[in-house]
This record gives C-alpha cells, sequence and structure tokens, in this order.
C-alpha cells in the first residue's frame, strides 16, 4: 500500500467544467456514459490528464470527438492517463460495472432490489473515470433509465428538469444540479420507494419542495426525519444566516450503508438507522440521532458542499466545522440552559470514550492528518469530534458574534471554493482581528493535551492565583487552549471574579483564561475565601485537566457548582477515583471485602433525590464512567477486574439506594402519549437508569418490575430498556428474547437492538455470540447487522472479549478476515477493536499479538492492512 501525503498536494492539471451522464441501469451490467469538458489548469503544471477508475470496464473513449485506441492512453487498475492532452478536452468515456456484486458499498450498489451510490470519499471513481479529488468542481447533468416497474423513482442531483417513457417497459428521468460540485457529492437513487413531500417556505418567501424516500411500509416512520429537515432549515438561516439554496431536498433512507448518512447536494442518502422512527420501534436516543443527523447532512449544505475541502487532509474542515454545527442546533432544539449542558457532557462522554483512547493509539492523528493509505480510515472521533471542539474553541475564544463574523467572512471568501483548513482559521482571525497562528496547533499536532492546575491562596493579600501548565507529546509546542474558570465559595455560590490584567466584564462569574505558555499564572484579586476553583467549565478545550482536587472539594462542585458540566465532572471524579481503588483491590485480593464509602453513596443519593435537577442531569451525574474509561486511566488494564469493580459500585448503589431509586423510578414515569422531546426523554432515562441499578442486585420485586415495563411499555424506549436490564443482570431471558424477536422479527432496526443487547451482555461470551451468528436473520453483508452483533461484542463487552484464554481474540480476526472479502471499510472498523492491545496485561497481550499477526498474515484490503501495519508498528 502506498502512503499519502498532504505536503505534495498539488493542484489539478486540469479542470472540468461539465458532467453529462448517462446510466442504463441494470443490476449485473449497468452501463454509464459520461462525457466531460476539461481546459487545462492556469495554476497548475502539465498537460497530462489523469481520470481515476476502479472496477470498471472501459468500453470506449473519445478525446474531442476522436475516438482513442490503447496505444493512445495508459490505463492501469486504479487510473487512466491521457499524456499531453490539448488545453480544452471533451472526453466521452463509456464505462461498464455490475452495481449487484458491489458488496462494499461504495461507488453504485444495489441494496434490496434497488440502486443507490455512495461516493465519498473516493467512490464516483468506481462509477466512471474522473479526475475524483474533490478540489475538481463541475456542473453535473445526469440521465437515468431503468425498468419502469422495478425502478419508479429516478433521483439524482438538484432538479429534475425532463421524464418520460422510453421503449421495454423503461423510463428516464434528467436531473441537472445548477451548482458546481466535486465528485463525491454526486448521488443517484433508482427505487420503488414512497415518499412523505410538503412543501416548505424559506425564509426569503421561496417555497421549496421536500421530501423523505423510503421503502414502502415504512412511511408512517418518517414524520420525525421531517420535522428535523425543517427544523434544520430554520435554524440555519437564524443563527447563521444560512438559506437553502436548492427548490427541491431530498432524504433517501437504504438499509445498507457503511455510513451513517451521505450529503450529496440536494439528495442525501442515509442510512435507514437516522430516517426511520416511530415510538413502537425507536428509542429517545435514536430519535436524537435522526435529530443530529438529518441537521448535520443539511449543514453541510453550506459547510462541505458550497464550500468544500481541498483535499481529503481538509476533511475536519467540513466534518469538525458540521459536526459542531449540529451539535449546537440540538442544543438549541432543547433550548434550555440544562439541556444545552447535558448535550455537552454527552459530547464529552464520546471524546473521551473513543477519541482519547485514539489519539493514544497507534491511529493517532492530527485533526488535519499529514499522511494516509487509505483516507476511509480517515472518517475518525478525532477528526469529527476533536475537530468540533477546536470549532468550538474559536467560538468559546471569539463569542458567539465573533463566531458568526468568522463564518460570514468565510462564505464571503470561499463560496464555491475548495479549501484548507487554514482558511477557515484566517477567516475567524481577519474578522475578528485577532492573531490566531499559534492556534493553527490545534490542527497539526495530534494526541490529548494534559493541563495541570496548582492554586495558591494568600489571605492577606486576598489573591488567589491559578498556576496552569501544559504539556502534549514529546517535542510538542504549547496549544492556545481556552481554560473557562469559576471559583465556589464556601456557600457554593460563584464569586464575582476580577482578574489582574484581565479585561472582563464586573462581577463576572467564568472566565475564559487563555493558557498559550508551557506554563502561567493567572491571579485573581480581591478574593476574601480560599475558594473552591471549577476549571475547564462547560469542558472549554479538549484535554485531560489534572488537579489535586480533595473529596470534600469535590463534593463541593459535585453539589453546588453552576456550571452543569463541571458539576457532572466532579461526580466522575469521585467515581473513577473508587472505581480505580476498587480495580487494583481486586487485582490483588479478589472480589471479597470490597468496600463504598458512605460519602460517595451519600453524594449519590442527594443528586438522585434533589428534584429540583433535571431528570436527564441526574441520569448522567449517576451513571458510572464506562468500562472503557476507567481502562483508559490504568497503566496495565486488567478487563476482569475493571468490570468486578465496576459490578460491585452498581450492585451497592442498587442495594444500599433501593428505596430512593424505586421512587425515582415511579415519580419519573411519562405516561400518556409518547414524545420524544428531551424533557420527556429525560425523565425516561433517569427512570430507566434507576431500573438497571435495581436489577444490579435483583430479588424477586425487582424483576417483576423489569418484567411488568417490558410488558406494558408503549414504546420501545421502555420496552428495550427493560429487557436490557434484565439482559445484562444475568437473570434468565428466554422467554422476552423470544417475545421481543417475534414481535419485532420485521423491523430491521429493531433486529440490530435484539443483536446489540445481547452482544453487550456482560453474560454473552464468544461462544453465544458464535451462536447468535447462526441466527437465520445475522448476516455479515449488511454492515448495520454486522456491527449489532460483532462490534457490540468486541467494542462494548470488554471482560468476555478479553476473555483470558484469547478466543474472542480468534473470533475478531476470523471476522475482520471474513468481512474483509465483503466490506473493506466495515472490516477496517472492526480491524480497529485490538487498537490498545499493548495496554494489557503481557499473557493477553501476547494473545492478542498472535491475532493480529495472523490477520496480518492475509492478503488484505488497503482498509485494513493501514490499521494492522499501524497496531503492530
Ligand atoms: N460526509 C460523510 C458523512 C457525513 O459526515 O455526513
Ligand atoms: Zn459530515
Amino acid at each position: 500500500p502506498t502512503t499519502i501525503y498532504r505536503k505534495d498536494y498539488t493542484p489539478p492539471a486540469y479542470l472540468v467544467d461539465t458532467v453529462e451522464l448517462g446510466f442504463d441501469l441494470a443490476p449485473a451490467s449497468t452501463v454509464v456514459a459520461n462525457r466531460i469538458t476539461l481546459r487545462r489548469n492556469p495554476d497548475a503544471a502539465g498537460s497530462d490528464i489523469v481520470l481515476h477508475g476502479e472496477e470498471i470496464e472501459l468500453v470506449q473513449l473519445r478525446l474531442n470527438g476522436q475516438l482513442l485506441g490503447e496505444g493512445d492512453y495508459e490505463l492501469s487498475a486504479a487510473t487512466l492517463t491521457i499524456r499531453n492532452a490539448p488545453a480544452e478536452v471533451v472526453l466521452e468515456i463509456e464505462t461498464v460495472c455490475a452495481p449487484v456484486e458491489n458488496t462494499s458499498l461504495s461507488g453504485l450498489y444495489v441494496s434490496n432490489g434497488n440502486f443507490f451510490t455512495q461516493c465519498e470519499a473516493e467512490g464516483f471513481r468506481r462509477i466512471t473515470f474522473f479526475p475524483d479529488r474533490p478540489d475538481v468542481m463541475a456542473k453535473y447533468t445526469v440521465m437515468l433509465r431503468a425498468n419502469k416497474e422495478q425502478y419508479p423513482v429516478l433521483l439524482s442531483n438538484g432538479n429534475l428538469i425532463e421524464q418520460g417513457d422510453l421503449d421495454d417497459g423503461r423510463h428516464y428521468a434528467k436531473w441537472e444540479d445548477p451548482f458546481k460540485k466535486p465528485s463525491y457529492l454526486f448521488a443517484l437513487v433508482a427505487a420503488k420507494l414512497v415518499c412523505q413531500e410538503e412543501q416548505f417556505k424559506l425564509a426569503d418567501g421561496r417555497d421549496v419542495l421536500l421530501q423523505v424516500w423510503v421503502e414502502d411500509g415504512n412511511l408512517d416512520k418518517t414524520d420525525y426525519a421531517m420535522q428535523s429537515l425543517k427544523n434544520s432549515i430554520r435554524w440555519d438561516e437564524e443563527r447563521f444566516g444560512l438559506e437553502l439554496d436548492l427548490d427541491r431536498f431530498m432524504i433517501v433512507a437504504v438499509g445498507d450503508f457503511n455510513m451513517g448518512a451521505m450529503e450529496n447536494k440536494g439528495l442525501n442518502i442515509f442510512n435507514t438507522k437516522f430516517v426511520l422512527a416511530n415510538p413502537r420501534t425507536a428509542t429517545d436516543i435514536d430519535f436524537a440521532g435522526i435529530e443530529a443527523v438529518v441537521g448535520h447532512e443539511y449543514f453541510h449544505n453550506w459547510t462541505g458542499n458550497r464550500v468544500t475541502c481541498r483535499d481529503w487532509f481538509q476533511l475536519s474542515l467540513k466534518e469538525g466545522l458540521t459536526v459542531f454545527r449540529d451539535q449546537e442546533f440540538s442544543a438549541d432544539m432543547i433550548g434550555t440552559d440544562t439541556g444545552r449542558a447535558v448535550t455537552r457532557i454527552d459530547q464529552v462522554r464520546t471524546l473521551r470514550q473513543a477519541q482519547f483512547p485514539e489519539d493514544a493509539g497507534p491511529m493517532s492523528h492530527p485533526v488535519r492528518p499529514d499522511s494516509f493509505v487509505e483516507i476511509n480510515n480517515f472518517y475518525t472521533v478525532t477528526v469529527y469530534e476533536k475537530g468540533a471542539e477546536v470549532v468550538r474553541m474559536y467560538q468559546t475564544l471569539l463569542g458567539r458574534d465573533g463566531f458568526r463574523k468568522g463564518m460570514d467572512l468565510y462564505f464571503d471568501r470561499h463560496d464555491g471554493q475548495a479549501v484548507a483548513c487554514d482558511d477557515f482559521r484566517a477567516a475567524m482571525a481577519d474578522a475578528n482581528g485577532r492573531d490566531l497562528t499559534q492556534f493553527e496547533r490545534w490542527y497539526s499536532q495530534a494526541g490529548t493535551p494534559v493541563v495541570t492546575a496548582r492554586t495558591r491562596y494568600d489571605a492577606v493579600k486576598r489573591n488567589f492565583d491559578i498556576i496552569l501548565s501544559q504539556r502534549g507529546k514529546p517535542g510538542q509546542l504549547p496549544f492556545h487552549i481556552p481554560v473557562a474558570v469559576g471559583l465556589l465559595g464556601a456557600d457554593g455560590k460563584d464569586l464575582p471574579l476580577t482578574l489582574e490584567h484581565g479585561k472582563h466584564a464586573k462581577g463576572a462569574t467564568t472566565l475564559v483564561l487563555e493558557l498559550t505558555e508551557q506554563e502561567q499564572i493567572f491571579r485573581f484579586r480581591e478574593v476574601d475565601e480560599r475558594p473552591t476553583p471549577s476549571i475547564l467549565r462547560d469542558f472549554s478545550a479538549p484535554v485531560i485537566l489534572e488537579h489535586d482536587y480533595t473529596d470534600d472539594e469535590l463534593l463541593h462542585l459535585f453539589n453546588h457548582d453552576s456550571d452543569p458540566v463541571n458539576r457532572w465532572e466532579a461526580g466522575q471524579r469521585l467515581a473513577m477515583e473508587r472505581l480505580l481503588k476498587l480495580t487494583a483491590q481486586v487485582a490483588a485480593h479478589g472480589a471479597a471485602n470490597l468496600k463504598l464509602d458512605q460519602t460517595f453513596i451519600n453524594a449519590m443519593r442527594t443528586v438522585l433525590s434533589d428534584e429540583s435537577l433535571d431528570p436527564a442531569f441526574r441520569e448522567l451525574a449517576l451513571i458510572l464512567p464506562s468500562e472503557t474509561i476507567i481502562a483508559e486511566q490504568m497503566d496495565v488494564v486488567d478487563p476482569q477486574a475493571i468490570h468486578t469493580a465496576r459490578q460491585f459500585m452498581r450492585h451497592t448503589i442498587g442495594t444500599v439506594l433501593k428505596a430512593e431509586l424505586l421512587a425515582q423510578y415511579h415519580a419519573n414515569q411519562t405516561p400518556g402519549e409518547y414524545s420524544p422531546d428531551a424533557a420527556s426523554a429525560g425523565k425516561r432515562a433517569l427512570k430507566n437508569l434507576c431500573l438497571s441499578y435495581l436489577l444490579a442486585a435483583p430479588e424477586a420485586a425487582e424483576l417483576q418490575l423489569a418484567q411488568q415495563q417490558f410488558d406494558n411499555a408503549t414504546n420501545m424506549t421502555d420496552r428495550s430498556a427493560a429487557l436490557v436490564s434484565l439482559i445484562h443482570s444475568g437473570t434468565d431471558n428466554g422467554p422476552h428474547l423470544q417475545a421481543f424477536y417475534d414481535d419485532f422479527a420485521n423491523e430491521a432496526l429493531v433486529v440490530d437492538k435484539w443483536f446489540a443487547m445481547q452482544a453487550s451482555a456482560p453474560t454473552t461470551n464468544v461462544a453465544a455470540v458464535r451462536k447468535l451468528m447462526q441466527h437465520p436473520a445475522f448476516t455479515l453483508k449488511n454492515p448495520n447487522r454486522a456491527r449489532s452483533l460483532i462490534f457490540n461484542f468486541t467494542n462494548a463487552n470488554p471482560s468476555q472479549f478479553h476473555a483470558a484464554d484469547g478466543s474472542a481474540y480468534e473470533f475478531w480476526a476470523e471476522f475482520v478476515i471474513k468481512l474483509d472479502a465483503i466490506n473493506p471499510q466495515v472490516a477496517a472498523r472492526l480491524a480497529r477493536a485490538m487498537d490498545r492491545w499493548r495496554r494489557y496485561a503481557p499473557a493477553l497481550q501476547a494473545k492478542m499479538k498472535q491475532a493480529l499477526e495472523k490477520v496480518a498474515a492475509r492478503q488484505l484490503s488497503n482498509d485494513v492492512a493501514e490499521v494492522i501495519t499501524k497496531a503492530l508498528a
């Protein structure tokens, strides 16, 4: 495999002005006629036209009307090159591909008998020969022809300009996209589908047609996606002044899809998981996911499509920014301060669960990577979620208005262009008259910086100093880190802040300190008592904060901090301290004689029963750090000891707080018609967390409670939560599982849940997973299904995945290899499950290495080869 470097970027020798595509669609053999007009790029050297092409058969090639023979061009497995081409060129290229054979789901493929495409990052080259790079932007016209009965719906980007019938039962549709776009945003759909549609009025008074297309039988699950789309359009108008630029906007759901969704211009194609929802089949988390992803793809229309990426190293330019936008959208849709904080806490949990480990492992890369073998491996939590944190820091540093000014300038400068992360940073800096040179290091330096805080109080001078220092990976230069700080008095209230040498509003209670050097002292004046510092409020930077908090300080913050994120954080620190001690004790002496102190239990009791607090917040405050997050704190990971310690804590809480848990279980019922709104969802989350604690130490009454909830639930959130609690508590669950399956056997997304909840149950070992694979509903070919069973076992069931005999590692190797033959992108994701193998005890490490080497010995896709090679390096 070849490594591609960011530093080697050169502009394309030829630009493309127009693309006319003609498709004669048939599953086994689709003919693609492609007519492109090219001209030499005045900003580049050379006269060779390089087109990408993979897994397609060239039938005919004409240059300016002349048929070319084999000697007139060079054809390799990945490119077609025409040397010394004229300055202006019309190419007519005819190719054939076989969509039904395409199990990689990249390019043109068939899912449940229908045609779909996925072109990002490099799928367009599997459809036709083309300079398949995002800095080549062109206008597209697309003619689709297919059998009318089998494929009554023919969709592509932009506007429908013509349609009609052809001979032999076929029909056609012609689409024209008025905007220039890179090839990765091309899409087509030819399918038997139905749609929910409506006219929607934009802020400027224009009417646009909105459509959500699904398979017949699923129309009753499209309301929320449609509502989310309308909310997204409104929100982008109001928050960023960005309007929909097309007359029509379509969302299409497909069951076989590698990603969550794809922002193709005007024709977003979605994994069904992020479209289909009704109360019977979808959980609150599913509804929230739909809102976020519908928003995300819609927001890409400006951040990604109108302004796109110069090259794939700049992926975070559109992804980090668009994730930030969808996060803000979701927070604004809740509309309350605690609601906003709850979304923020979820973001922090994701970072710690997935991004920090990635950044500390073999696939660590900067938000703007310097090199890759396979770009599909870089659609990562670093590029997406850490990228969103980097964008958020601009807003933290510049304020909301300053951030908006930067966005406006970005679009003024770059609409219609393919640009780089540096251009975004320059727009933010220039619009605000700020020097953001140092901020660039967030794009170029990988790893999670550690910020250490020390404090000192001078009671005589009434000064309180916070001394912040930072360290990155060896050799790295200091980052520009916004550290939001507040100080709590003994009464738990925020003290008004006076920062020496700082300009800020009088009476402010949170200030953003800018840490730019390796170490800096920040002095607060007029501080009458030794305060408790609340540092990194709202998680103002994606860093690890070290500070020697005492238990008393943490309890003070946990009980009083006005910043809900840090309030939650204090609880996590209290829990983590105990989890690590218990884990060490289990590892050294076994599970007997474990104890959980009354102080911690009381803190949990207080927050659980404090009805002045939002239930959604209470739920988050009561969840213990996950086994993965605990593992990240340890030098040598002992998955069994972690599991035992965490289970012990859950068991203790479930037993000692039984009365309070029961009370909150009953107090947070949501009778009446189901609504996925944040307040109701928060109540259900708290209620179901109570249930899961009660089932951590179940007696007959608790089991009965769960069974009743399962039997009587009127929505999937409650139904699945009851079943998960039953399964994960290890109590007999055969009949419930069977009943659930029987009820939902025809609902693919619910069957996914059924596999997932079993795969992640701590009682499910590898043998049980293998048995589940024999179930008639299991298939490796559908990514959602493969993920639901295999990934949930390898990634969400650590104590079983790391079974001492290594049998689960062998299972992992077997299925990385099997999946690689079907779908390299999915296989490479599975391959990542072994990223942190060097952190385990020697006996486990040896077995993991063996499994990695077993995979490495095979003929692999670039996708999997890159992951395995880096893991073993
Ligand atoms: N661009 C790939 C899918 C997404 O991030 O929206
Ligand atoms: Zn995206």
